[in-house]
């Protein structure tokens, strides 16, 4: 072989055996099954969101993980990194370092971060739970407010108060019951709240996704919190199902009682599990259930995205919780994908008129964002006063493109219900994609519109959206102009 023919055959070589390795672990199959990420689907099926929980470890250690967390899903749940236990393991000591590195995953990845938990009853550490009861209120509020304040601006929404409930119903008397009675959710919601007051504020919980006494729990609850203006802007449903329990009665009138509450809902942890072995007619029955969840919240405009417990049957927490249970994710331990995959995406595809975002290559795991352009029509604002203000940042400019971060403040006195920034660039920029906008360019016009889950800032908050855009020539900044509804 000629010495210079060398590296090239070497190159494609590795390539050929790389596309191989990358077939047989089916990394390039999601692919194949749905030409659009699950991601790209939820947003342009109504601007949702589709997320996975994260392990930091995996994040870490595993690059299949991180090339399929990076490109598929558009938000994060840390599965563990944000709990009291790992944040706050010793009274006033505090460890943000795996949320940390999850956040910046995120950034870079043009993710929304669901911040998981705040006020627990597990992996809550001994100090707490061995306080003097009248010492208990002051811990959870210095908990509350540190944390919140150390990710001020960095996540979309906090589970606040995780599984208040038994399952009959009745108030789980952890410590937090036992120190400040039922009063101890309020206060923590009024105490995130202060510390950053754009995040939107959830209460989590499993078991609540059917009607039944635990949800009317919680749709009771909420109903007297809103009834007091206590800051709450979301009900999580963490949807742990097992095909061998059923699938949850009346889950999208479920859903819907609740958004007309006035709340933001969303399935927090989905998982459906089964017990081992894995047989297809359980995948095919494990497929059906995804696909009515997702329906579900498809059917409830208020429901603002889906997190999905782990995609992969790696790193699920089923297995060593419930012996003899598992396979309850999207992905095999091979990061093949199951018929549950294709049935969500599949969903989610119908959901968004039909229409898929065109195929994406294998993902680069530093690319820039791969969202499509949502396919379905902007929100129209309504008529009324602008009451928002928008800033324009390159965050990154390389000659030929750049990506910039627009921040919309809401100016006025009340919530919005809705926002649109529109300007008329200086130059020949041209947007190719955009983030927690929807956007739309023509000539040199551009407008970018609030999604579902960012529509609404309270006063005196603030939102942001993203875009990169190519440009050649000058890039001098567009001036804004902001509305809102
Ligand atoms: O998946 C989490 C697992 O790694 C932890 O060991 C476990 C500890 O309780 O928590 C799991 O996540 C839980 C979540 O935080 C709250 N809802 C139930 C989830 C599954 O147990």
């Amino acid at each position: 072989m000629p010495r210079t023919l060398r590296p090239v055959w070497l190159a494609a070589l590795a390539a050929g055996v790389l596309l191989a390795m990358l077939g047989a672990l089916g990394v390039l199959a999601p692919r194949a099954a749905a030409q659009s990420t699950l991601g790209q689907l939820a947003s342009a099926a109504g601007g949702r969101y589709f997320g996975t929980a994260v392990s930091n470890s995996a994040l870490t250690s595993d690059t299949t993980y991180t090339s399929i967390l990076g490109s598929q899903f558009s938000a994060v749940t840390p599965e563990n990194a944000m709990k009291w236990d790992t944040v706050e393991p010793n009274q006033g000591q505090f460890d943000f370092s795996g949320g940390d590195q999850l956040v910046s995953y995120a950034k870079q990845h043009n993710q929304l971060v669901r911040g998981h938990n705040l006020v627990w009853h597990s992996q809550l550490p001994g100090w707490v739970s061995g306080l003097p009861l009248n010492q208990v209120q002051a811990a959870m509020e210095n908990h509350i407010t540190q944390e919140v304040s150390h990710y001020k601006g960095s996540i979309y929404a906090w589970d606040v108060v995780n599984e208040p409930f038994n399952d009959d119903g009745s108030y789980r008397s952890d410590v937090f019951y036992q120190a400040m009675g039922t009063g101890y959710i309020a206060d923590a919601l009024r105490t995130a709240h202060a510390a950053d007051p754009s995040a939107k504020l959830y209460l989590n919980d499993y078991n609540i996704e059917g009607t039944g006494a635990k949800a009317d729990a919680m749709y009771n609850l909420v109903s007297s919190l809103k009834a007091q203006g206590v800051p709450i802007d979301g009900v999580g449903f963490e949807t742990h199902l097992a095909i061998q329990y059923g699938f949850p009665t009346g889950m999208q009138q479920n859903l819907q009682r609740f958004a007309a509450l006035g709340v933001d809902v969303a399935i927090t942890e989905l998982d459906v599990r089964m017990t081992l072995p894995e047989t297809s007619a359980q995948d095919t029955t494990q497929a059906d259930y995804y696909s009515q969840v997702t329906n579900a919240c498809l059917a409830v405009s208020r429901c603002v995205g889906i997190t999905v417990w782990e995609f992969t049957d790696k790193y699920s927490w089923v297995p060593g919780t419930f012996s003899g249970q598992g396979a309850a994710d999207l992905y095999d331990s091979n990061y093949q994908t199951k018929p549950a995959y294709t049935a969500v995406a599949n969903d989610l595809t119908a959901a968004a008129g039909g229409t898929t975002a065109p195929p994406t290559t294998a993902p680069p795991t530093t690319a820039p964002p791969t969202t499509a352009p949502p396919t379905t029509a902007p929100p129209t604002t309504p008529p009324g006063g602008s009451g928002c203000k928008a800033s324009y940042a390159v965050s990154s400019d390389w000659g030929s493109g750049f990506t910039a971060n627009v921040t919309v403040a809401n100016t006025g006195s009340a919530d919005t219900k809705s926002w649109k920034v529109s300007w008329s660039w200086p130059g020949n920029q041209a947007v190719v994609n955009m983030w927690n906008a929807v956007y739309s360019q023509s000539g040199t016009a551009v407008t970018a519109t609030s999604q579902s889950y960012n529509a609404d800032i309270p006063p005196g908050g603030s939102t942001s959206f993203g875009l990169q855009a190519t440009y050649s020539g000058g890039n001098t900044a567009p001036t804004l102009t902001c509305t809102a509804g």
